[in-house]
């Protein structure tokens, strides 16, 4: 067992860690690798043409997806994800094997292998799932916010957007109507700082997007998104708000995608040097060294950590493609007219 080093940790950090217990701790780190072993096999998988249509990575912004998830009573609350939603999924608390075939397009997939990446959605556990359409989840959240209003439970709804969505009309008119009914959404925008090739500070004249919040007199918070314990403490906060029947609040975490948009991007609008700056605030090796700091792990047990992602993500594919294809004659079921 690792000595407990407190000087490194901050009292907030210690305080949320004890709040964790160190099972939860390491399971969210186990979780942060998991994500990032299951994008890095996505990304390869993909570039073999293994995969249906494209897919958005989210390397890098582990960060958001852990703080997020836990801070909510993960599936009782409601969660509503985005394209770049692959980590959204497995830290909500999403099955390896029904994800990596949903990836594939197998029948023993999420959404039996009809959504691929972008429509992943675990609707039995309140995961709503991602949208294709930028800033889709913001108005659904309404709906669901109102929903749990009406049915006087002490559910939230979450909703994750990117810093694009947050210029969109829908961004606007949900956290508006959000506002004057007074619902329990957590508005959450996951900041990587590009929307395709348009730099934020490009597109918004306010410095934060959570400066908007006061708009619709709400509560807004700019917090690190790369730091799970700012994450984690923002939203809990929110969670904690809402549940008291509070209200929205509108938060904005800074991070950054490693990858490009999507595999056809060629990056010409931002230098290596700046994606190597960012890639120095990893998120994952963030928190395993306040872990460790904390004396609940040890370099031995991180590395043990690691190889069981790739291990998970190994047993993951091997099921996903042992699985059947969808069923032609089946190509019909779940379509409305
Ligand atoms: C309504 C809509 N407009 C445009 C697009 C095309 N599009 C897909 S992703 C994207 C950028 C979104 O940026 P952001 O919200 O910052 O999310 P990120 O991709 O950075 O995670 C755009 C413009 C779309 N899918 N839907
Ligand atoms: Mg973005």
């Amino acid at each position: 067992m690792a000595k407990s080093n407190t000087k490194e940790l901050d009292q907030k950090k210690r305080v949320l860690l004890e709040e964790f217990g160190k099972e939860q701790a390491l399971e969210m780190l186990q979780t942060m690798y998991d994500i990032r072993a299951f994008e890095e096999k996505a990304e390869e998988l993909y570039m073999l043409g293994k995969t249906h249509g494209t897919m958005h990575l989210s390397i890098g912004q582990e960060g958001c997806a852990i703080g997020t998830s836990y801070a909510l009573r993960r599936g009782e609350d409601f969660l509503l994800n985005h394209h770049r939603g692959h980590g959204h999924t497995l830290a909500w608390g999403g099955d390896l094997k029904p994800m990596m075939a949903e990836f594939l397009g197998k029948e023993t997939g999420y959404c039996r292998g009809r959504g691929g990446s972008m429509h992943i959605a675990e609707v039995e556990r309140n995961n709503l799932g991602a949208n294709g359409i930028v800033g889709g989840g913001l108005p659904i959240a309404v709906g669901v916010g109102l929903s749990i209003q009406l049915r006087k439970t002490d559910q939230v709804c979450i909703v994750l957007f990117g810093d694009g969505a947050a210029n969109e009309g829908a961004f606007h008119e949900s956290i508006n109507m959000a506002s004057i009914w007074n619902l329990p959404v957590i508005y959450f925008c996951e900041n990587n700082q590009y929307a395709m090739s348009m730099a934020m500070k490009k597109a918004f004249n306010v410095e934060h997007i959570s400066d908007r919040a006061c708009a619709y007199d709400i509560p807004g918070e700019f917090v690190d998104g790369n730091d799970v314990f700012t994450v984690y403490d923002a939203v809990k906060r929110a969670a904690e708000r809402a549940r008291k029947g509070e209200g929205p609040t509108l938060i904005e975490a800074l991070t950054y995608r490693w990858k490009g948009h999507s595999r056809s991007d060629r990056q010409a609008y931002r230098t290596r040097e700046e994606v190597k700056q960012w890639q120095v605030k990893d998120p994952i090796p963030r928190f395993a060294n306040a872990l460790i700091a904390a004396g609940m792990l040890d370099k031995p047990q991180l590395e043990t950590i690691q190889a069981k992602a790739h291990e998970h993500i190994e047993a993951a594919l091997a099921f996903a493609e042992a699985s059947p294809e969808p069923d032609i004659s089946t190509i019909l079921e779940g379509l409305y007219a």
